[in-house]
């Protein structure tokens, strides 16, 4: 029988240092790979070891398990992680919806009208779930929730936790283990880097002997993590709470979030804008008339990410938008802009990324 490792759950194998599950010496007491044990003792980032066919084949192969499925999706990347394939995929399943990461959002948000509006985007796209919650991996808030609703969707089948790579699977599943045992550390290997795990991690949980079960993340193509370099990673994805930045914007006034995306406004009467992205990340408010002076001159200058190393490879794309009310315009991966107003809004964004535009999500 191949033996897994516990940390990402690939197969051990001594073979190969380039490919999953490698260890440099099989024994009966190896549990760990090499790549994880790097990642939890020394922090250092996991390589990616593994394709998006790879990760897709392991996710084929869990939802049409007889189970039911705990999808996980992060708060602060909803609309990337919400996410067409995996919704498709968990369409007429047992699905219990859990936003993970609402640490990020500002300590005054109304969670109640989150889990409503989680719903409404639910109806939106035809997902039927059983129940739809928020957690947080990371301060352990709602985990009890979150297992008296397993409790009860349960009905004695293994559980299976799946969603999009890097919105905390991993993390909720350590987060649990830690509330029901005395353990103190991490069981699985958790990153920032997407495709951390990279097969099923079985975990004995419940008394009739049912498992939680990890699994690989959906690698989402059109994310911002696939444009840039994991060094750069740290300045766009917020690890605390989001301080939200108001802006009162007027026509022909433009906000550049970093060099990530800038919005250039045309409106008849005032606006209110406000940013929701990374605390690290600079934003920079400008006539729209200095936009293009501002991209050739500063581009990976003081309009940082990204770094003049990824510049090489980018290109960027504009869209106009049309916006009356309260919209968010949600960047993959990186946050949302919430707009109250009647504007026309040009959005100048990195290639294959994508922008959504929603209802807002906070009052
Ligand atoms: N702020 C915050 N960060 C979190 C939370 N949960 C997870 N993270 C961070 O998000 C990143 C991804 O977490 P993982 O648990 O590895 O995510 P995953 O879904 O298992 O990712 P894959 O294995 O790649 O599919 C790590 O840097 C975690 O520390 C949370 O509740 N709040
Ligand atoms: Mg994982």
């Amino acid at each position: 029988m191949f033996k897994k490792c516990v940390g990402c759950g690939a197969i051990l194998q001594a073979e190969n240092e380039n490919k999953p599950g490698f260890v440099p010496m099989l024994t009966e007491e190896m549990k760990i790979c090499k790549r994880c044990f790097r990642m939890m003792h020394y922090n250092e980032l996991p390589k990616i070891v593994a394709t998006n066919e790879e990760y897709e084949a392991v996710i084929d192969a869990v939802v049409k398990k007889n189970a039911l499925f705990i999808y996980i999706v992060d708060i602060f990347s909803f609309k990337s992680t919400f996410h067409k394939m995996m919704i498709e995929r968990l369409r007429n399943k047992d699905v219990i919806l859990v936003a993970n990461k609402i640490d990020l959002l500002p300590k005054s948000t109304n969670l109640a009208k989150v889990v409503q509006w989680i719903s409404k985007e639910c109806d939106r796209f035809q997902l039927k779930a059983l129940a739809i919650g928020v957690a947080s991996a990371k301060t352990a808030d709602f985990m009890d929730d979150l297992l008296a609703t397993i409790d009860m969707a349960r009905k004695h089948r293994d559980v299976y936790f799946v969603g999009c790579a890097n919105v905390g699977k991993s993390s909720i599943i350590n987060a649990l283990l830690k509330r029901t045992t005395t353990r103190t550390e991490d069981v699985i290997a958790t990153s920032l880097i997407p495709g951390t795990t990279l097969n099923e991690i079985r975990i004995p949980y419940f008394e009739d002997n049912s498992m939680l079960i990890d699994t690989p993340g959906l690698i989402n193509t059109s994310d911002i993590l696939n444009q840039i370099l994991p060094k750069s990673f740290k300045s766009i994805l917020p690890n605390k709470e989001v301080k939200p930045k108001t802006y009162q914007i007027t026509d022909g006034n433009s906000i550049f979030l970093g060099g990530l995306a800038v919005l250039s406004f045309s409106t008849k009467k005032p606006l209110s804008v406000t940013v929701y992205t990374s605390n690290s990340l600079y934003l920079h408010r400008t006539k729209t008339s200095r936009v293009e002076e501002l991209f050739t001159s500063q581009l990976g200058g003081i309009l940082i990410p990204p770094t003049k190393e990824e510049i090489v490879n980018l290109s960027y794309e504009s869209k106009d938008i049309q916006i009356t009310g309260k919209k968010d315009i949600w960047f993959s991966g990186f946050g949302f802009v919430q707009v109250s107003g009647t504007a026309k809004i040009t959005i100048r964004y990195i290639k294959n990324t994508e922008v959504y535009i929603t209802d807002a999500i906070l009052g």
